[in-house]
């Protein structure tokens, strides 16, 4: 069976959708760092729309920042690759947006002289909540972690996105370009903000008057990203092989949903996105508020007590009426903690969400969602919390959400098989994990931990509540406890 590529893609099925434009000629406008299933699925299909569509300026330079896996599987299909949406019915599309792509490590120089480029006019950036280096408490950069201090020392050779964002941006001025506009995609409370403190306190750290320059002059609009897109398996490429007839070596899945909300403050101009349906408004955060309390929060709730329970996806967890109903609660409960955005039917939102949960075409793992709880918690529940505890509201659902995190955090699933917990604070997790097991060592144990809980970890209703959570938790069981 031969491979996708450039000469192959006359092979490809009639209803296969491809690009219609010559991709020999393509203008190379975006920058991406962090070339992971999720931009493949999301910011490169509405950038697919508007090449198709004859603007010929975005094509996308992608990075990954860390291991060479993607480009060694999309560099023999000339960085082609095809996204299937899994819904009632599937499609398929092969996207041509992603033009080559480059692994940071190897050749840092090269990176940094793309994103210097007089026609790069956007930087985005999918990286994971990690990859900021910031407290997850005080949102602050984290000055001694490795990275920033490696990068503070070779902004030569960086390896964090605040080293490539910073050299690249100070190569620019001394050739008397302007800025890129950084696009943050990562699921964060007020990205681009939160961004833009990030980075011109990382670029004062280099210079001050490098740092001033960034703080005055680099746009980094607010965005609100969406898509649920799982893990690529050998049985989503046996599958698209099929169904192409050709060989494709690391295919995306994806729900058929995608919302894409922009702060529209671009100072380089940017593609014509809203051609693919993104949303460009004046103000972000209450789509992202209502989405990440909503859909991640719940998501999260998901991963934790689902897998406890021994749900390997969200749709198998989804289809048990007590995990469901669990889920529906906590978003309620969620509601008074969102302002609502324009136009939008927060009832309907929910419901929307629970039924793309349940979608059972997509084996989105409760364990890869677990990942770097850590990081997530803070933004998805814990900021909820505060809210709610502010308003005199109900904490019991987002106190059983966080105690799934602990009682998975510390290791041992329900039937006493070991979990591997992946997470930045991984160690010290399983270090604090040691005081106990019992919900009377173990949660004021994890709850002292100020990096993910800031001033919450000291409330006492708090405090109280994720206590007495978990243990119920551990004396019935997950499948139990969600039953309230
Ligand atoms: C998920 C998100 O893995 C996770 O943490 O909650 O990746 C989620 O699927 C996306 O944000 C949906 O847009």
């Amino acid at each position: 069976m031969g491979r996708l590529s450039n000469a192959t893609l006359g092979r490809l099925p009639s209803a296969i959708a491809r690009p219609g434009y010559d991709r020999a000629v393509l203008g190379q406008g975006i920058v991406h760092l962090g070339l992971g299933a999720f931009h493949r699925a999301h910011q490169a299909a509405y950038t697919e729309a508007v090449l198709q569509a004859g603007d010929r300026r975005w094509g996308i330079t992608a990075a990954s920042l860390r291991s060479t896996d993607t480009r060694d599987a999309l560099a023999p299909q000339d960085g082609l690759y095809t996204l299937e949406q899994r819904g009632q019915t599937d499609q398929l599309a092969v996207l041509g947006a992603v033009t080559q792509v480059l692994v940071a490590p190897e050749n840092p120089a090269a990176l940094i002289a793309a994103m210097a480029r007089p026609e790069t006019a956007i930087v985005s950036l999918t990286v994971t909540e990690k990859a900021y280096a910031r407290d997850p408490a005080s949102g602050a950069l984290d000055e001694a972690d490795a990275g920033i201090r490696h990068d503070l020392g070779h902004l030569h050779a960086p390896r964090t996105p605040f080293g490539f964002l910073t050299a690249a941006i100070r190569a620019r001025r001394l050739a008397g370009l302007p800025p890129f506009t950084v696009l943050c995609c990562d699921n964060l409370p007020s990205n681009g903000r939160t961004v833009h403190a990030l980075l011109s306190r990382f670029a004062g750290l280099v210079d001050a008057d490098l740092g001033a320059y960034v703080a005055g002059e680099v746009a980094c609009p607010d965005t609100m990203v969406d898509r649920i897109v799982p893990a690529t398996t050998a049985e989503d490429r046996a599958r698209i092989e099929a169904a192409l007839g050709l060989r494709d070596a690391w295919p995306v899945t994806g729900e058929p949903f995608s919302q894409w909300v922009i702060e529209d403050h671009f100072t380089a101009g940017r593609p014509e996105w809203e051609r693919a349906g993104a949303m460009l408004v004046s103000e972000v955060a209450p789509f992202e508020a209502m989405k990440l309390r909503l859909l991640n929060g719940s998501h999260s709730a998901i991963a934790y007590l689902g897998y406890l329970a021994g749900y390997e996806t969200v749709a198998e967890a989804m289809a048990d009426p007590g995990m469901a109903g669990f889920v529906a609660r906590l978003m309620e409960r969620t509601t008074p903690t969102v302002h609502l955005p324009p136009g939008v039917d927060l009832a309907a939102y929910r419901a929307s969400l629970l039924e793309r949960f349940r979608n059972p075409a997509l084996r989105h793992r409760t364990w890869q969602i677990a990942m770097d709880g850590s990081q997530k918690l803070p933004q998805r529940l814990l900021d909820p919390v505060r809210a709610l505890l502010a308003q005199g509201l109900p904490i019991d659902c987002h106190a059983l959400a966080v105690a799934g995190w602990m009682r998975y955090a510390a290791g041992v699933d329900e039937r006493g098989q070991a979990i591997d917990v992946r997470d930045p604070l991984a160690v010290e997790l399983a270090r604090r994990a040691t005081a106990g097991r019992a919900a009377e060592q173990l949660a004021p144990a994890l709850l002292d931990m100020h990096a993910i809980f800031g001033d919450l970890g000291t409330h006492p209703g708090f405090r109280a509540a994720v206590t007495a959570a978990l243990g119920r938790l551990i004396a019935v069981g997950a499948k139990q406890a969600v039953l309230g």
